[in-house]
C-alpha cells in the first residue's frame, strides 16, 4: 500500500458552547486545517491541526508541502515518514508550524493504519480500557459572570457530567478574593462530589498562583492548570510543591524533549498533552510513556473525538477533555454514558467528516 494523494482545507469552526449554551462571546470562530490522506488501496486517513491563528494559511501550505513528501510512501511505516519529514524541513522546528503540520499527517497515518489493520486506534495503541472518564470543557469560561457560570454548571450536572473545568485569571485582573469567588460559586452549584478543574492559561505569576491556589485549597479542585508560563519549569515546580491541589500542565509544550525537562523538574502532578503541539499520535504516546515512568497520569487536550483513543490506550490515562468545538465536523462521535466516553469499534479513529459541515465551515 502506498500514499497516492491528499487534500487539505482551511475551516472556521464555531467556538460556541453546545454543552451549556452559555458562550463566552457569541459568533467567535477558530481556524483549523483538515487533511485527507489517500492510499492506492482506497483507504483514506483523516487528520486535523490548528493553533495557526492568523498564520493558518501558512499552516495549510505547510501541511500540503509535508503531505506532498509522503506520496509513494508506505503509510504503515510512520516513524520512517516522520524522519523523512523532519529531514526535509531542514532544521525548521521542532516547535511551531512544522510540528503542527506534522501532527495532521501523523494523525492521518495512524487512521490509515487502523483502517488497514481493521482495528480501532485505542486497541492498536495499547487498548488499556474501553471506557474513559470525560470532563465538560468550554462552558465555564472566565468571560462569564458568576451568575452565568453558576447556571452553566447546573446545566452540565443535569446533563450527567461528573467532571467539569472552569477558569480563573478573570478579566480585569480582579483581587484574589474575587478570583476565588468564581471557583466557590461553581463548587456550590455542583456540590462536593463532582470533580472540578480550573484553568489559568499561563496568566499568573508563580507567587500569585501560590497565593490564590492556597485560598482555593478547601474548595477541593481536581487540578489547577497552567498556573504560570508553561516553560517556567522551576516556577511551576515551586507552585506544585507549595500547593496540596494537583497542578496540571503541558498543553503548551512542543514535542517530546521539553516534556523530559518538565518531568525531571517535577513541574506538574498531571501531564496534559496537546496532540498538535506534541507532533501527532506517535509523539503523544511517547510523552505518555515518559510520564508513566515518572509515576504521573496523563490527560488530553481538546478534540475528545480523537484523543479518547489515546487516553484509553495507556495505563496512566486519567480523563478526556470533552471540549466539543470540533464534534460538528463529523457524522458521528463517541457517546457519553454516565460521564464516561465509550470507545468506538470502528477501525482507525472511527470518524467520518460530515461533508455538509465541512462545506459550511470552509473558507
Ligand atoms: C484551551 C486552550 C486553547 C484552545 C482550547 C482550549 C484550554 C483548555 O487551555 O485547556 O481547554
Ligand atoms: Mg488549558
Amino acid at each position: 500500500m502506498k500514499i497516492a494523494s491528499f487534500e487539505a482545507a482551511t475551516l472556521r469552526i464555531p467556538e460556541d458552547d453546545p454543552l451549556a449554551n452559555m458562550p463566552e462571546e457569541a459568533g467567535r470562530t477558530r481556524p483549523v486545517v483538515i487533511l485527507r490522506l489517500r492510499t492506492d488501496s482506497g483507504i483514506e486517513g483523516i487528520g486535523l491541526t490548528f493553533y495557526g491563528g492568523k498564520m493558518t494559511g501558512s499552516l495549510r501550505v505547510a501541511v500540503e508541502e509535508l503531505a506532498g513528501l509522503t506520496i509513494g510512501e508506505d503509510p504503515l511505516r510512520i516513524e520512517h515518514i516522520v524522519a523523512k519529514l523532519h529531514a526535509a524541513a531542514d532544521t525548521c522546528g521542532p516547535g511551531g508550524i512544522f510540528t503542527l503540520a506534522l501532527s495532521a499527517i501523523d494523525i492521518a497515518l495512524w487512521d490509515i493504519k487502523g483502517k488497514a489493520l481493521e482495528q480501532p486506534l485505542w486497541k492498536l495503541l495499547g487498548g488499556h480500557r474501553d471506557r474513559v472518564p470525560a470532563y465538560a470543557s468550554g462552558s465555564l469560561r472566565r468571560g462569564l459572570t458568576h451568575d452565568q457560570a453558576q447556571k452553566a454548571a447546573e446545566i452540565l450536572v443535569q446533563k450527567g457530567f461528573r467532571q467539569m473545568k472552569t477558569q480563573m485569571a478573570l478579566p480585569g485582573n480582579p483581587p484574589a478574593a474575587e478570583e476565588v469567588r468564581r471557583v466557590r460559586v461553581v463548587r456550590e452549584a455542583i456540590g462536593p462530589d463532582i470533580k472540578l478543574m480550573c484553568d489559568i492559561n499561563q496568566r499568573w505569576r508563580p507567587e500569585q498562583a501560590i497565593d490564590i491556589g492556597s485560598r482555593c485549597e478547601d474548595i477541593g479542585l481536581f487540578w489547577l492548570e497552567d498556573v504560570t508560563t508553561a516553560d517556567d519549569y522551576a516556577g511551576l515546580a515551586r507552585v506544585t510543591a507549595a500547593l496540596k491541589t494537583p497542578i496540571a500542565g503541558g498543553e503548551y509544550v512542543w514535542g517530546i524533549v521539553p516534556f523530559r525537562h518538565m518531568l525531571e523538574a517535577r513541574s506538574v502532578d498531571i501531564v496534559m498533552i496537546d496532540i498538535c503541539r506534541a507532533g501527532g499520535v506517535s509523539q503523544w504516546m511517547k510523552i505518555a510513556g515518559m510520564a508513566e515512568a515518572f509515576n504521573l497520569p496523563v490527560v488530553s487536550h481538546v478534540m475528545p473525538e480523537m484523543l479518547v483513543h489515546l487516553v484509553a490506550a495507556c495505563p496512566n490515562g486519567l480523563t478526556v477533555e470533552y471540549m466539543p468545538w470540533m464534534l460538528c465536523l463529523y457524522e458521528e462521535t463517541p457517546v457519553l454514558e454516565n460521564g464516561e466516553l465509550v470507545l468506538p469499534d470502528k477501525p482507525g479513529l472511527g470518524l467520518r467528516f460530515d461533508e455538509k459541515a465541512v462545506a459550511r465551515f470552509r473558507v
